[in-house]
């Protein structure tokens, strides 16, 4: 029996002003601490591969590709420059001769006014100071608290040397950065060899070492799900099988034409629209085993939502790399959210150098908070008004709890 002071008090919480419930949502989705579920950051522990400051943020191959668009350089020549002229030839071209309209360029604007530099600078001499000033762990806690993140998911490559050597040292990293185990070479290319059993205990190893919240691999657009292939072999003789047995999620990035212009390097990666029943049959075939996906072609969206209302074992998340701009995060938020409810994570960062962790929060959040405020408000027109004890309930499902549910 609900007494009516209590229903007072409910009715005094529910937010029945538009103007008042929209602000409401943006000071929650503001404010709630993500864990953002992709990245390819590192800790400082491990050393080089920890990348951060100015040289790094303009050197990012979403604004090389940009630059070689605009500036009278051959791509051979570019590559032959070092980083700081890279960098400057990216801020001269990018910044100097236009405006920096694209989403990677307004990027750097906010991460330079999140730092209060100057966003019109003539050249990066301030703004290199300013970084080459910091210390790196002072800084991963400033830029983490600016960006609201409480961890990042690391792509961990066990067939990286480099990092390899790194997870042999018996690094204790940050807690903070959690490990994912990335197969695309063993996956994706005829490097790694073995028996199905010697490599399944090479990944056992390395699953004790690094101890991930998941399994990843990127695919191609033209992946197929049963397929006569190697991939499908090691997918159904290695890969699965060990995500089953250890309880670890896989999570899939479908769509990618890896070096479509080898001439722009890692800048060279093109989109292709793949098919979304591979994922459904992986899904349908694995019941026990739960799958992240994501793909990288807007043309795949909508059916990528309607798999996952047929597999409880399949989690949407983010707007992967071409799709990470506002418009299109704006519509693929409103999609999941019509057809999903709150049970979908909606964006990751994606971020190689630390910094960017602030400018692809602060723009994913607008994104996502419009269209939460949008959907709040379509059910107030309906008959039903939210509190906000609700809107930071389902914000925290969206920015951590869908997540943690997964790796748990
Ligand atoms: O978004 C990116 O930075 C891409 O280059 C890829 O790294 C992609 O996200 C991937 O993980 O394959
Ligand atoms: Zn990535």
């Amino acid at each position: 029996m609900v007494t009516s002071t209590e229903s007072r008090t409910k009715f005094a919480d529910l937010l029945t002003h538009p103007e008042e419930l929209r602000a409401r949502v943006e000071i929650v989705v503001n404010s709630m601490p993500v864990m953002d579920v992709h990245t390819h950051l590192f800790p400082s522990e491990f050393n080089e591969l920890c990348l951060y400051g100015i040289d790094e943020l303009l050197t990012y191959h979403y604004l090389t590709a940009e630059t070689l668009r605009s500036a009278r350089i051959s791509h051979d020549r570019f590559w032959q420059l070092s980083k700081t002229a890279q960098a400057d030839l990216v801020w001269q071209t990018l910044f100097v001769e236009n405006s920096p309209a694209s989403e990677a360029a307004r990027g750097i604007i906010s991460v330079l006014d999140a730092f209060g530099l100057d966003t019109r600078a003539e050249n990066l001499g301030e703004a290199r100071e300013f970084f080459n000033s910091r210390r790196v762990d002072e800084h991963i806690d400033r830029v983490f608290d600016i960006a609201r993140v409480s961890g990042v998911v690391m792509t961990n490559d066990p067939f990286d040397d480099t990092e390899a050597e790194i997870w042999k040292s018996d690094v204790s990293a940050d807690p903070r950065f959690k490990s994912a185990m990335r197969l695309d070479r063993l996956l994706n290319g005829n490097s790694i060899t073995g028996t199905t059993a010697s490599l399944r205990q090479t990944l056992d190893g390395w699953i004790a070492r690094m101890n991930p919240v998941y399994m990843g691999v990127s695919l191609p657009a033209d992946f197929k799900f049963p397929a006569e292939d190697t991939r499908d072999r090691l997918l159904r003789e290695v890969v699965l099988p060990a995500a089953r047995e250890h309880g670890l999620a896989m999570t899939l990035m479908v769509g990618v034409r890896r070096r479509v212009n080898p001439k722009l390097r890692e800048a060279g990666d093109g989109v292709g629209k793949a098919d979304v029943t591979a994922v459904e049959r992986m899904c349908a075939d694995y019941p026990d085993v739960h799958f992240l996906a994501t793909f990288l072609s807007r043309e795949n969206q909508h059916e990528l939502c309607v798999t996952a209302r047929k597999f409880n074992n399949l989690m949407p998340f983010g707007c992967w790399w071409f799709l990470n701009n506002p418009s299109i995060v704006s519509e693929i938020t409103r999609e999941r959210l019509e057809l999903l409810g709150t049970s979908f994570i909606p964006q990751h960062s994606d971020a190689r150098v630390l910094e960017q962790l602030i400018y692809k929060w602060k723009h994913a959040r607008k994104e996502i908070a419009n269209a939460l405020a949008d959907s709040y408000e379509r059910l107030l027109s309906s008959g039903r008004a939210v509190t906000a004890e609700e809107i930071t309930r389902d914000v925290n499902r969206l920015f951590a709890g869908n997540f943690a549910e997964l790796v748990s």
